[in-house]
């Protein structure tokens, strides 16, 4: 049979984009229940032509399901495990479990083999995780990776509806030559806020005790757990720009041995949800307006580093509410029904 579905916080960005998604993927369901905190109880949503009136997030919501897909928060902290006990496999979007060790970090088109080693809750990886892990991965599956430099140029979308806002209620503002009010950016749970709108903001989350902030260690400690190589050093920057909804990132990676512009090409090409978009002379390359709304993550501007022949430069693209978060859990759950039974 098919599975009974639920989601939770089906009113958010990342929940939006599950409904989309479901109705584009056509993803099988029996029954399907959309949770939300009480706040949006009660809204009315249309999922593949049929009405579902959204219900508050309780342990006993979970009575039932057989998939549950958690589009992210601090309320998977307690929920998960609720929802594992009723004999639900969590799909989880939050940072919670993400490095718990009897917890697998999935990228399918990368550890898709993980999935198979869960205990009830599946992480989604960081949505910069994500997108930068597909680039990295027909590299290191041509020369093992020694060392990535990223700087990551962030969409606001990564700070869910009240991002995307606050960039429209800016830009509205600058244009009328009024004040720009900013309330969410870097982070909401910050004192200090500073306007996205014609501007760039060199953090994204809060600062840890080494000056990296948390979104850059994510992407150092969740890439190892990805890849299965702790011994990867990743040193990143996370930068916000006034971009909607797609994250594009600049990465060098330094590989055990030499790897050609041809080989890393070609293995792009070859390689699922990935599309090499790099034609200098054509101006073609990957930009974030172009990978909105789309599932594949775009790859350009792939080059040798001019000093190190070891060393492989290039700009990857993808939509940050799609496969940096809604799409790749829907995958996991895709990968789900088609190797076991409900
Ligand atoms: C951002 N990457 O762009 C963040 C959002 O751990 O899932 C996602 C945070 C996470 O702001």
């Amino acid at each position: 049979r098919k599975p009974n579905v639920a989601i939770l916080g089906a009113t958010g960005a990342v929940g939006q984009e599950f409904i989309t998604l479901f109705e584009e993927r056509q993803f099988p369901f029996a029954e399907l229940k959309l949770l939300a905190s009480a706040r949006s109880a009660g809204t009315e949503l249309s999922v593949c032509g049929k009405t579902y009136i959204v219900e508050e997030a309780k342990p006993e919501s979970f009575e039932g399901i057989d998939i549950a897909l958690f589009a992210g928060g601090s309320i998977s902290k307690t929920l998960a495990p609720e929802a594992v006990k009723r004999g639900a496999i969590v799909i989880d979007n939050s940072s919670t479990f993400r490095m718990d060790p009897n917890v697998p970090l999935v990228v399918p088109e990368v550890n898709p083999e993980d999935i198979d080693t869960h205990k009830g809750i599946i992480a989604n990886p960081n949505c910069s995780t994500i997108i930068m892990a597909l680039g990295l991965k027909p590299l290191h599956d041509l020369s093992p990776i020694k060392r990535i430099v990223v700087s990551t140029y962030q969409a606001v979308s990564g700070a869910g509806k009240e991002g995307i806002d606050e960039l429209n209620n800016q830009t509205k503002a600058h244009m009328a030559e009024q004040e720009m009010e900013a309330n969410i950016l870097p982070s909401a749970s910050l004192p200090k806020h500073y306007p996205i709108a014609f501007n760039v903001i060199p953090q994204i989350d809060i600062f840890m005790d080494n000056d990296y902030t948390k979104e850059e260690m994510k992407m150092v400690l969740e890439t190892q757990k990805i890849l299965h190589d702790d011994a990867i050093q990743v040193v990143p920057t996370t930068i916000r720009i006034p971009v909607f909804r797609s994250h594009s990132e600049s990465v060098l990676v330094e590989t055990e041995s030499p790897v050609s512009v041809a080989d890393f090409k070609a293995a792009c090409d070859a390689f699922p949800g990935l599309i090499v978009k790099d034609n200098p002379k054509e101006q073609e390359y990957p930009m974030p307006l172009y990978t909105s709304g789309k599932d594949d993550c775009e790859i350009g501007r792939i080059r040798k580093d001019l000093y190190n022949d070891k060393g492989m430069n290039f700009w990857i693209v993808g939509d940050q509410i799609r496969k940096g978060a809604a799409l790749n859990a829907l995958q996991i759950a895709e990968y789900l029904v088609e190797k076991q039974s409900f």
